[in-house]
């Protein structure tokens, strides 16, 4: 089953999902990181909408689990998610990566950001030099965030892409971001200090429970899973954290 949902997905989240493991592979040193046994390849169908996924996960000396999730509903609705969650010694942020869409009606949402996890809600020095210096890529139809969407930074980006050309750049731009990310936090120094640990791991409490509050991801899982399922795996396996 490894690796098969993508080759029936649209184009773009096929090459996403090739692109982060690519980066992963080259960048950082990955070893398994263990899926709760009932949540690696799950399929599921109330109302009749048959929805697949596929979890791919590793952990890294960085990174306490790096989640690539690919998931399908019917034939008509393609998802990538992913996000990378450091280990509470690493105050660097959380990047994280969301495509909808279907083959038909193209990809309606594509979102990339390294969000910040500090109090002050910026990003480290390193982070904010390096995404500053990165070429600028222009869309012509960005989206707007919702409400909870304060988690992120003033790189995030949220677009509907509109032609091939923009599902390039789009996928470039993320390539950057994950290269970016992973060099500077191979390079980082652990925190020590308790009280900083602390803050980090608040932040990423944060993180986690503004994402919970995507209704949009919610009402999809909901539809085939049901209301007690769904909030099991988007509070243990999309966005779980480490209580303080
Ligand atoms: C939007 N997420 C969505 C949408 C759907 C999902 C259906 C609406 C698409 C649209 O408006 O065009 C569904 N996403 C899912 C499902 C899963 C998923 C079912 O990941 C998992 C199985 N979401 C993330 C991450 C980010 C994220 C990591 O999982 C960002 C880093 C963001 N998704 C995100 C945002 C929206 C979205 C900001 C728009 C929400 C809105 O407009 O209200």
């Amino acid at each position: 089953m490894q690796g098969s949902i993508r080759n029936n997905q649209h184009p773009l989240i096929h090459r996403l999902a090739d692109c982060i493991e690519e980066v992963w592979h080259q960048y950082l040193d990955l070893s398994p990181y263990v899926v709760p046994e009932d949540l690696g390849y799950i399929e599921g169908s109330l109302e009749g909408e048959r929805l697949t996924i596929e979890n791919h996960c590793y952990q890294t000396p960085q990174f306490r689990k790096l989640h690539l999730e690919l998931a399908q509903v019917g034939n008509g609705l393609d998802i990538l998610h992913c996000v990378m969650f450091p280990k509470p010694e690493y105050a660097i942020p959380i990047f994280g990566t969301d495509l909808v869409g279907s083959q038909r009606g193209g990809i309606s949402a594509a979102i990339a950001d390294l969000s910040p996890i500090s109090r002050d809600r910026t990003l480290p020095h390193r982070y904010h030099q390096g995404l500053s210096e990165l070429p600028k890529p222009h869309f012509s139809q960005p989206r707007a965030l919702p409400e909870w969407g304060d988690i992120f930074s003033e790189f995030c980006l949220f677009i509907r892409p509109m032609n091939t050309e923009e599902e390039d750049q789009f996928l470039n731009r993320v390539r950057q971001f994950l290269i970016l990310h992973c060099q500077i936090a191979t390079t980082e120094t652990p925190l020590t200090a308790q009280p900083d640990i602390k803050n980090v791991l608040v932040g990423q409490q944060n993180y986690c429970t503004k994402q919970q509050q995507n209704d949009k991801t919610r009402r999809v899982l909901e539809k085939s899973f049901g209301t007690e399922w769904t909030e099991r795996y988007m509070t243990t396996m999309l966005f779980d954290y480490v209580t303080v």
